[in-house]
């Protein structure tokens, strides 16, 4: 199995999560937070794991400054914009494993909707992927969105289980979807996962008792940490925050 060592801290992650300019488009920013410096400089002054981007981001902000010695890289390799409104989506990719890796990267990162008429495709490009990166002992993450007409009227925690399912089975390291809305939901995803590690994806802004009290759930469940963006770099006081969710995360 590939190690998951250096996104992770005594089997415990939490990880910093900056794709959101892609995926929903500047309108989650401020004039703060549209700077990938001042998420570099949370991701190290709050001591997150790692932080994630696109390669474009990583390219200019990360690969060859100060940060790339004092935080680790997560490349996502595939995205799309929030103005492609399908119900059925596919999320191309737009860098490969090798480049992720030259671009200091020491884990890549890959969106399944699961459920979508592209399913396959996602499928075939994410094993592809998973083979290169396996063979370079690079851990993959997987972000498993149920998305689609096929998942219409089903439960979301089932779909939520069904996901960490399909991660174990095509052998990603790590899965992040979205809490399924209790504990008792969240254990059993955590058990579909088996040996893939589950980090639950922040959401939109909270306050800080309602996001402490998803982490502090999260982790009751078993489960290995949390993927957080919003909730971070929108506070107005993201490294109290961040010292909080650690608190809650590592003890
Ligand atoms: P947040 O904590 O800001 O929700 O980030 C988690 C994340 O998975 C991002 O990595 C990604 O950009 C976004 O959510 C996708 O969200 P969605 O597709 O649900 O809008």
């Amino acid at each position: 199995m590939v190690s998951l060592d250096k996104i992770t801290t005594n089997g415990k992650t939490v990880l910093l999560a900056y794709d959101q300019g892609m995926e929903h488009g500047p309108s989650d920013f401020d004039d703060q937070n549209v700077d990938p410096n001042y998420i570099l400089q949370i991701g190290v002054d709050g001591g997150f794991n790692a932080v994630i981007f696109q390669k474009g981001i990583a390219e200019k902000y990360y690969t060859g400054t100060a940060f790339a010695q004092k935080i680790p890289l997560i490349v996502k390799l595939n995205g799309k914009t929030g103005l492609v409104t399908d119900i059925d989506p596919y999320s191309p990719q737009i860098c490969t494993v090798e480049e992720a890796i030259s671009l200091g990267a020491v884990a890549v990162g890959y969106t399944i909707y699961i459920g979508s008429e592209f399913e396959e495709k996602m499928f075939t490009e994410f094993a592809n992927i998973e083979r290169e990166a396996h063979a370079k002992d690079i851990p993959t993450i997987v972000w498993m969105y149920p998305r689609g007409r096929a998942i219409e009227g089903k439960e979301e925690k089932d779909l939520i289980t069904y996901g960490a399912r399909v991660a174990l089975e095509l052998g990603a390291d790590m899965v992040k979807l979205h809490y399924p809305g209790s504990v008792e939901a969240m254990k059993w995803v955590v058990e579909a996962a088996g040996k893939t590690k589950v980090v639950v994806a922040g959401g939109a802004k909270a306050t800080d008792e309602e996001f402490l009290s998803l982490v502090k759930n999260v982790m009751e469940s078993g489960a290995c940490g949390m993927a957080v963006g919003r909730n971070i770099w929108q506070n107005e006081h993201p490294i109290e925050l961040a010292q909080k969710i650690k608190l809650a995360v590592f003890s």
